[in-house]
């Protein structure tokens, strides 16, 4: 993502050094064989993959586990990038620049206490505690590519449930268009927010036929435990065919509206970052190429051999139809 370093211009992160893989190797090969059915229904890795859990990394975080997702294209084959890579190599800018920022200093992100505010147009309103939504539905494991517009991609497992679980019980009325998302600003634990770069809060936002299309997930865990903090605790919006910067962290306001909501980094700078972001390796970025990929922790670190990005990050079967007869060049 791109940083305003001052009012003239926008400015490209220096590359952080990338984690080397290798810890987490046997987690990683018993979450994918767990991904491909081999170890069986679900009820039965429950308690397996809890304990593995703790046994990885004793008592560091809380296990949540999740049953394989039966939405078509949730489970990727792709191999799945290390735990170790994924918690430490993160873009989370209220907690810094630098990709190893966020895991050196989210650690003060207050996450209890937690509440997610639903509101606008929808008949339900309601301010949900994270206690009530994680009993809101059954916990699914996903395991998602996600694609950073700065053209690196990781494949991680993530816990939650389909966001259109939560946008049924409120019951958005006839004229909500768009879903606004609002993510967590506290001056006081966030350093980032002392940076200027964006106009805080940061705020996404989805058509509402994006954000009711079953891919689009309200994720509270990943690796088969909650989420770090580094990763957007305690939920987050996972949506896997559209740049990274479209998944908010820390989300604590969801508001449906009736006009376009205006995104923090469309506003920092309109012409680079527009609403629809939909991975697309045919429409460039203004001042780079989106048609390849480094993907996080394979062979050769930076100077690993680039894959080819594929159109709407390979989800294309999935969501190709939210976007038909749309100019994708134009609704970038
Ligand atoms: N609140 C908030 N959400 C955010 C960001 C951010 O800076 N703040 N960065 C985004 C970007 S640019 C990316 S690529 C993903 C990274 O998610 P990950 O660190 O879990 O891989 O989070 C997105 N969500
Ligand atoms: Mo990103």
């Amino acid at each position: 993502m791109i940083i305003r370093t001052n009012t003239s211009g926008f400015e490209h992160p220096h590359p952080a050094e990338i984690t080397p893989q290798g810890a987490y190797l046997q987690r990683r090969e018993w979450l994918r064989t767990l991904a491909v059915g081999a170890v069986g229904a679900a009820a039965g890795s429950w308690a397996s993959r809890q304990a593995f859990a703790q046994t990885s990394r004793p008592g560091v975080l809380t296990a949540l586990a999740g049953t394989p997702s039966g939405v078509a294209g949730a489970m990727s084959m792709d191999k799945l990038t290390s735990y170790k890579d994924a918690s430490s190599y993160n873009n989370f800018y209220e907690f810094g620049f630098d990709k190893s920022d966020p895991a050196r200093l989210a650690h003060t992100l207050q996450t209890s206490p937690w509440t997610v505010e639903v509101e606008g147009l929808v008949k339900r309103p309601a301010k949900y505690t994270l206690e009530d939504l994680l009993k809101l539905s059954p916990m699914e494991e996903r395991i998602y590519r996600l694609r950073c517009v700065e053209g690196w991609s990781m494949v991680i497992p993530w816990v939650g449930y389909s966001l259109a679980e939560l946008i049924r019980k409120v019951e958005p009325t006839g004229n909500a268009k768009y879903l606004e998302f609002v993510t967590q600003t506290d001056a006081k634990t966030m350093p980032g927010l002392r940076s200027g770069s964006l106009d805080w809060p940061y705020v996404e936002g989805l058509r509402l036929d994006e954000a009711m299309h079953p891919l689009t997930l309200l994720s509270f865990g990943m690796y088969g435990e909650v989420l770090p903090k580094q990763n957007g605790a305690p939920v987050r919006l996972v949506v896997p065919w559209k740049y990274g910067f479209k998944s908010g962290k820390s989300l604590v306001k969801i508001r449906f509206v009736e006009k376009l909501p205006v995104t923090a980094w469309a506003k920092a700078a309109p012409q680079e970052y527009g609403f629809y972001s939909n991975v697309n390796p045919s429409v460039d970025h203004p001042r780079w190429s989106q048609a390849t990929e480094r993907r996080i922790g394979e062979e050769g670190g930076l100077l690993a051999k680039k894959r080819k990005t594929l159109m709407f990050n390979g989800y294309e079967a999935q969501v190709g139809q939210l976007y038909a007869g749309i100019d994708l060049k134009k609704f970038y």
